[in-house]
């Protein structure tokens, strides 16, 4: 399935994207990681720079934030001149930034019924644990940009601080879609790489009407850094190639558990998965 996604002719513009995110001074997730699965889906990516985080492989040290008119200001300068055909959210940070980019996608047609999908990545914190997002800033998350998005993709961490349903099994899966979904996206999306105690790491995605279970084996690696963001950005580049969200998203889980299997060791904490085993021809 990954074969997919056609690549752009030489000196063709390829479809566009916008990723609204923060940089990873390590590389590993953040706009770093779209950027990387962007381009070896064929898409040319703009971005809006929400934080400039401080971070290595072992944690986040601390992170700056972009002020809220001048990530809106990002997306109006690009988004008239190049157009963009999806658009992703990653780490926003703070309410006001919040609010900011849900104005800025309302002026600019982007958000479910739009024109112009929106993949809504809740990112609340770290692998290790850092926030990535002020606390009082999930209301902002759940009233103003949700109802704006065509797909939402937590992990089960996000699920419960914003829908308060610990999921741990089939049932209380649905249930948390079904949360999710009240909240207003298109499209809610519950990923179980977080599930303890299990070899299998089962995604489950649901419109209001029917549930769709993605399986997938768990790849058993501590090289898992940016697979979040890996995920929602293959599922962006997807939708940029014109597939409905069912396909988009079947063909990013495919995507990122390949990247999964070909993550690398990085420092000393937690490498990066690696969407690069794409490039599996040696260059020149
Ligand atoms: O993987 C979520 C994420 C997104 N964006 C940035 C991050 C992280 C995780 O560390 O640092 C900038």
């Amino acid at each position: 399935m990954t074969a997919g996604l056609p690549p752009p002719a030489p000196g063709c513009t390829p479809a566009r994207v916008l990723t609204v995110a923060g940089s990873d001074s390590g590389g590993g997730a953040g706009i770093q990681a779209d950027m990387r699965t962007f381009a070896l889906l064929g898409v040319h990516a703009c971005v809006a720079v929400t934080a400039v985080t401080v971070q290595n492989t072992t944690g986040v040290s601390g992170f700056h934030e972009v002020p809220p008119e001048v990530v809106a200001a990002q997306m109006e300068s690009v988004v008239p001149d190049i157009g963009v055909s999806a658009v992703k959210t990653g780490m926003l940070a703070s309410a006001p930034i919040i609010e900011s980019i849900a104005a800025a996608a309302t002026r600019l047609g982007i958000g479910t019924g739009r024109g112009v999908p929106l993949v809504v990545d809740p990112v609340c914190a770290s692998m290790h644990g850092d926030p990535l997002l002020a606390a009082e800033a999930l209301g902002a998350l759940r009233e103003v940009l949700f109802p704006l998005a065509t797909l939402v993709t937590p992990n089960l961490d996000e699920v419960r601080l914003l829908t308060g349903v610990e999921v741990v099994d089939d049932a209380s899966a649905r249930a948390a879609a079904a949360a999710l979904h009240d909240l207003g996206p298109r499209w809610a999306l519950v990923k179980g790489g977080h599930l303890r105690g299990s070899d299998q790491s089962p995604d489950l995605l649901y419109d209001g009407t029917d549930f769709i279970e993605l399986p997938a084996v768990r790849i058993d690696t501590r090289d898992d850094h940016g697979a979040g963001d890996t995920l929602a950005a293959a599922t962006v580049a997807a939708l940029a190639h014109g597939r409905d969200v069912p396909a988009a998203v079947a063909f990013a889980k495919d995507w990122v558990t390949r990247s999964l299997a070909a993550a690398y060791p990085l420092g000393a904490g937690h490498g990066p998965v690696n969407p690069l085993w794409r490039l599996s021809r040696p260059a020149g």
